[in-house]
């Protein structure tokens, strides 16, 4: 079974038969206040990042999903990573200061026009008008969610807010390295209740039925969940996170195939370029998806936001002294 998020194909093909599905969706409705950690300093931080020192991965599962075959070793050099994803009040910062305008915003009408892909009850839709400040769609909005990952953005309003803020978007090795070396599982072996959720994931049989034991059925504010071992917060779960890796179907393809796809290849369209999303989201369960692991890897049309996508930064630069 392809893990692929459901109805991205569906999506996909809607706008490349430029039938644009226009759908009503509203922000589900919230179980019992979940406690969250928070987001208060830790020892070693910078800005909001922290050191991840380098050192050697193995990539991929082998056996495992096929696009996370074959494994490699890889080496990765120190770096600098955000401690959580980038909320709504970061990224309406860098909008306040810029005056950026997100590709959902400005969708062109052979894309579908101003929106973006959001899940809803009935499954996933192109919603016009939704966008990271409309997360679900007009007459939706982000007050309240201010500590929420940013959603709905692309690969280039990530790349963009990097750019304002001095740093990049972390490759997929050193995201994959910096999840197994924290953490190499979204689940606490022998606990119970709330206590066994590590990361923001989906109970219950994905899409019908989500119990929301973990405490949130949609995203969870950033840093809710307690850090892993090197002080990260939802490097698994919550919402997938961009990479700047292109993605291919394999691990290691083949030089032939990145010359003709040098922005990476989409299996569902080949044309559209993707690059790799790492972590798994809210909507990963155990009976779909279940990519809630270091080694999870799809990918994304550049171009398409989505309600379970987000994104956060790294820097390439010397350690603590
Ligand atoms: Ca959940
Ligand atoms: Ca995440």
């Amino acid at each position: 079974m392809s893990g692929r998020p459901l109805g991205f194909r569906i999506v996909s093909a809607a706008l490349a038969a430029g039938a644009l599905m226009q759908a009503s969706a509203c922000a589900p409705a919230l179980p019992e206040a979940a406690q969250c950690v928070g987001m208060a300093p830790v020892a070693g931080e910078r800005d909001g990042m922290v050191w991840i020192p380098g050192g050697a991965v193995t990539m991929g599962e082998s056996p495992g999903h096929p696009e996370e075959r074959p494994n490699y070793q890889a080496q990765v050099a120190g770096f600098w990573l955000d401690r959580h994803e980038v909320t709504n009040a970061q990224f309406a910062a860098f909008v306040q200061a810029t005056g950026y305008v997100t590709e959902a915003e400005r969708q062109p009408p052979e894309k579908g026009g101003p929106g973006s892909a959001v899940f809803t009850n009935s499954g996933w839709a192109y919603v016009g008008g939704a966008s990271w400040r409309r997360p679900y769609g007009p007459g939706s909005g982000i007050e309240g969610l201010e500590d929420h990952p940013v959603v709905h953005v692309t690969y280039a309003d990530a790349s963009a807010y990097a750019q304002w803020a001095g740093r990049v978007l972390p490759t997929e090795e050193q995201y994959e390295y910096a999840a197994r070396l924290g953490r190499d599982s979204a689940f606490a072996a022998g606990a119970q209740g709330r206590a066994r959720y590590r990361a923001n994931t989906w109970q219950g049989v994905f899409p019908f039925r989500n119990s929301g034991e973990d405490g949130f059925l949609g995203t969870a504010p950033a840093a809710c969940f307690e850090a892993d071992e090197l002080g990260l917060h939802d490097i698994l779960g919550n919402v997938w996170e961009w990479t700047s890796t292109p993605y291919y179907p394999r691990h290691q393809p083949p030089a032939d195939l990145v010359a003709r796809f040098p922005d990476g290849l989409n299996p569902t369209d080949a044309s559209t370029g993707a690059r790799v999303i790492k972590g798994g989201s809210y909507l990963c369960a155990d009976n779909f998806c279940a990519r809630y692991t270091p080694s999870a890897r799809q990918p994304q049309e550049p171009d398409l936001g989505a309600s379970h996508i987000g994104f956060r930064t790294a820097l390439n630069a010397p350690g603590p002294s």
